[in-house]
């Protein structure tokens, strides 16, 4: 109904005195989508080039200091007697001026709220509808508010203003982010109909699980345009099938609820505990025979709580776990950044592909943290399907925000309230939490300050959100930061962790006050300090991984792929830019070319996130989860992401869907003493029979033990000790199960550097065609090969498995997929670590 979009910038403040808001022509103004996104239609027109392309970053940055119109005429019918006629803007980036046939039908200041106008009495018989949208460029618009900064990061939050307003906060930059702030027509706009009345919540929750059946909550509330009278609403719920299982009508003025109890209920569970069945809930309103509104929801029968009690194996301690369906679980995932720096513009298959992969990596859960958006629908509807539980972070990220506005709370508020009516009856739905780091950065400050210092920002985290949660979800557990728990807001003992420590180098002091001293030195930042962690849920850890060197390629100036060029630089956001080089040094050395960089990068992030969640998941039940930052990119770059930006999967990706493997085998190993542990994440006995051998890597091995093994349900135990030679550059600690129930696992005696590898060795490689999008290889070695990695040239291809060991003997099968562009022998090569040995 919409003619297309069209979008023009001007001066600030001139795009009124041009006659922007009141149609005319079209001289220079160009096409755009809605939603849509104006760097990518100034892109699409030739006015810009791809600004994630070489260098064009910086060439974007005019584009942040314009006044930016965008318009549409549509064709609309008058409003029949008692008819009401909206407008409704589901997002609008930012700072809006919205104009309906020249005149000013209101202004936004949230990028994360919808936005209704009454437009009736403004529409026009003939000659069709102008609507116009001005938006000022967003750091002016706050302009007059006073600055609130930390002494950290000041001069960046000073110059962008991000915590003054209410829009994305990774716009201007952040420490795996360009700067590239958006602007525009960002969700979809409609025109909306009614009479008397429309729904405005419906609700669903799961209040309890019985023996064989379930206890459920409904809620609808309306919200009245007339003085209506006599309405009805029907309630229906479909079951898995689309069999319909409740039909009730009720009366209702503005809210009515229906308890129901459900019998035999087909329980959600995360994908690697059960299945996904999920059910429909449709509300009707009408007024005797007439229809006025009606509104669907997707929903999954499950409880989902949050343990916090007291572990009485840890004095002192308490829990952080989840519990589905009543089964403490191990939330084995990571945390979601934007897809795309457009966030208007991020396709539905995008999202379908990387939740997938996260699913395929034995992920259960995936933390939308809170610098990026509430994620779109497709987003939380695909977790539902795929089994992924989702930590929400509430938007506000590593800053100080206002709090004696009153116009700013207020604007939260409305936010928090339709951001929680809209996701609330997810099934994957596991957590709100108020925050990423405001509350342990503050602690961080006051600690090397020695002050005192309350947040700014606390009254949304301690009652804003509470008290709009206690009205509109009491049901989801709500979690006031991340991290946040305890004596201090990063405590071991309580609540969750950022494990910073590794990395960035933060001191590890269990209970720890910071006191301004980090700890960069190699023996510092080392990631086998990871078993230093005690903590009960680890919701942040990370090394940086290099993507792949095709990703590279596709994005950077041929002349910049080389090491500390400016190009290759400009890719890396964190500080300083050679942070790697502290967790090189001990394990790989310094790379000399960028192919090294890549190969060491992406070993070390590996064998590291290996290594820390191995330690985390053995400590269940104690710790009971481990999210790794981060799991994705929103543009080409260097960071902690396991999938890079094109979507192919990193060295770290594949170490990761083993190591979060729900059976999964694991050596912990100090000094000659090895300890083998199993943990099991099913919700059943498991038992087989593991093979411990020390294997030499020239072939043959040292002693091998056939171990008969049985694990109780969802439990984490020690299986074996032994001796293990300390520092062996020739030989190493391997683990199979003789029935494949658990992935089969290594632990390097020695430092990859420093290991004698049969040099030049390479794989033998059997390529079978299994159809036009699929092969199938199998791979076997006549030495132990270290980092065994297929490559194909074709985007999109999915491997089984890939950069992983193969010992001498024990035959390897991949299946490599492709579902856009069909696959060919030809396309496969393979490498290993081996190779590269002088
Ligand atoms: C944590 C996150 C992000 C950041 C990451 C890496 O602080 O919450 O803010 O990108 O670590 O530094």
């Amino acid at each position: 109904m919409f003619e297309p979009w069209k979008l023009k910038d001007f001066d600030v403040g001139g795009g009124l005195a041009a006659g922007a808001a009141q149609g005319g022509d079209d001289g220079g103004w160009i096409d755009t989508t809605v939603p849509g996104d104006t760097h990518l239609a100034l892109q699409r027109a030739g006015r810009i080039g791809d600004p994630f392309l070489g260098r064009n970053e910086a060439a974007a940055a005019w584009i942040e200091g314009r006044e930016w119109w965008w318009r549409t005429r549509f064709e609309a019918a008058l409003p029949a007697a008692g008819e009401r006629v909206e407008l409704l803007f589901e997002g609008l980036d930012t700072f809006a001026s919205i104009y309906l046939n020249g005149r000013l039908l209101g202004a936004t200041d949230n990028m994360f709220r919808a936005w209704r106008f009454e437009v009736g009495a403004l529409l026009r018989a003939a000659g069709g509808n102008e609507l116009a949208i001005c938006f000022a460029p967003a750091t002016a618009s706050v302009a007059h508010q006073p600055q609130l900064l930390w002494p950290m990061a000041a001069e960046k939050i000073a110059a962008s203003r991000r915590n003054l307003m209410r829009k994305a906060q990774f716009g201007w930059g952040w420490d795996w982010g360009p700067n590239l702030p958006t602007v525009g027509v960002w969700q979809p706009v409609r025109i909306e109909r009614h009479q008397q009345a429309r729904i405005a919540a419906l609700r669903f929750a799961t209040v309890a699980l019985g023996t064989g059946h379930a206890e459920l909550r409904i809620d609808l509330a309306l919200e009245h345009l007339a003085d209506a009278k006599d309405l009805q609403a029907t309630i229906r719920l479909f079951d898995p099938n689309r069999v319909l299982l409740v039909e009730q009508t009720v009366a209702i003025e503005r809210e009515a609820s229906l308890t129901l109890k459900i019998a035999d209920p087909q329980l959600w569970w995360t994908a690697d505990l059960g299945a996904q069945p999920l059910y429909q809930l449709e509300a009707e309103l009408h007024q005797g025979p007439q229809p006025l509104d009606s509104a669907q929801r997707t929903v999954g029968i499950r409880t989902l709580t949050l343990d916090t009690s007291d572990d009485p194996a840890e004095p002192g301690s308490q829990f952080f776990r989840f519990v589905l369906n009543g089964v403490p679980l191990f939330a084995r995932g990571a945390c979601w950044i934007p897809a795309s720096s457009f966030v208007a513009e991020v396709a539905e298959s995008r999202y379908r592909a990387l939740l997938e992969d996260a699913v395929r990596a034995n992920m259960n859960m995936m933390r939308v943290w809170g610098g990026g958006i509430y994620e779109a629908d497709a987003f939380y509807a695909h977790c539902d399907r795929l089994g992924l539980l989702v930590w929400q972070d509430f938007m506000f990220a590593c800053a100080p925000y206002p709090q004696s506005d009153t116009a700013f709370v207020d604007n939260v508020r409305q936010e928090v309230t339709q951001q929680v009516r809209r996701l609330r009856h997810h099934a994957c739905l596991a957590l709100w939490c108020g925050n990423n780091e405001s509350q342990v950065i503050q602690h961080l400050i006051n600690s090397m300050g020695g002050g005192q210092t309350a947040l700014e920002g606390r009254l949304y985290y301690d009652e804003i959100i509470p008290a709009v949660l206690a009205n509109e979800d009491a049901v989801t557990p709500y979690w006031p930061g991340s991290p946040w728990g305890g004596s201090n807001p990063n405590s071991m003992k309580s609540g969750d962790v950022h494990d910073w420590m590794v990395w960035h180098g933060f001191p590890p002091v269990p209970d720890q006050t910071f006191v301004g001293e980090l700890d960069r030195s190699p023996e510092g930042v080392a990631y086998t300090r990871y078993a230093e962690d005690s903590g009960r849920f680890i919701s942040e850890f990370g090394i940086h991984g290099a993507p792949a060197m095709q990703t590279l390629r596709r994005w950077m100036d041929a002349d910049d792929l080389k090491l500390g060029s400016e190009g290759f630089l400009d890719r890396i956001k964190d500080h300083p830019k050679d942070k790697v080089n502290g967790m090189l040094i001990p394990v790989t050395g310094l790379p000399q070319t960028l192919e090294q960089y890549i190969d060491y990068t992406m070993l070390v992030q590996a064998e590291g996130l290996k290594f820390g969640i191995e330690h985390f998941r053995r400590r269940k039940p104690h710790c009971a989860g481990a999210l790794i930052w981060q799991f994705n990119d929103c543009w080409p770059c260097i960071s902690w992401s396991l999938v890079d930006y094109d979507g192919v999967a990193k060295a770290s990706y594949h170490a990761t869907a083993r190591a979060f493997s729900p059976l999964l085998a694991s050596f912990k190993v100090v000094g000659e003493q090895a300890e083998l542990w199993i943990t099991n994440d099913r919700l059943r006995v498991v038992s087989g029979t593991a093979e411990i051998a020390v294997l030499r890597f020239a072939g043959g091995q040292d002693w091998q033990v056939l171990l008969p093994y049985s694990l109780p349900a969802n439990s984490s135990q020690r299986v074996w000790r032994g001796r293990v030679p300390q520092g062996a550059l020739d030989r190493v600690l391997c683990v199979r199960d003789l029935g494949s129930a658990f992935p089969e696992n290594r632990h390097l005696l020695a430092p990859v550097k420093d290991l004698q590898l049969a040099p030049g060795a390479a794989p033998q490689m059997t390529v079978t065609q299994q159809g036009p999008h699929e092969l199938e290889v199998v791979l076997q070695a006549s030495s132990y090969l270290l980092m065994v990695q297929l490559e194909s040239p074709v985007p999109g291809s999915q491997f089984s498995d890939n950069h992983f060991d193969l010992r001498p003997g024990v035959a390897r099968h991949v299946t490599i997929r492709n579902s856009a562009s069909p696959l060919s022998p030809q396309h496969l090569s393979v490498r290993c670590w081996n190779q590269q040995l002088p």
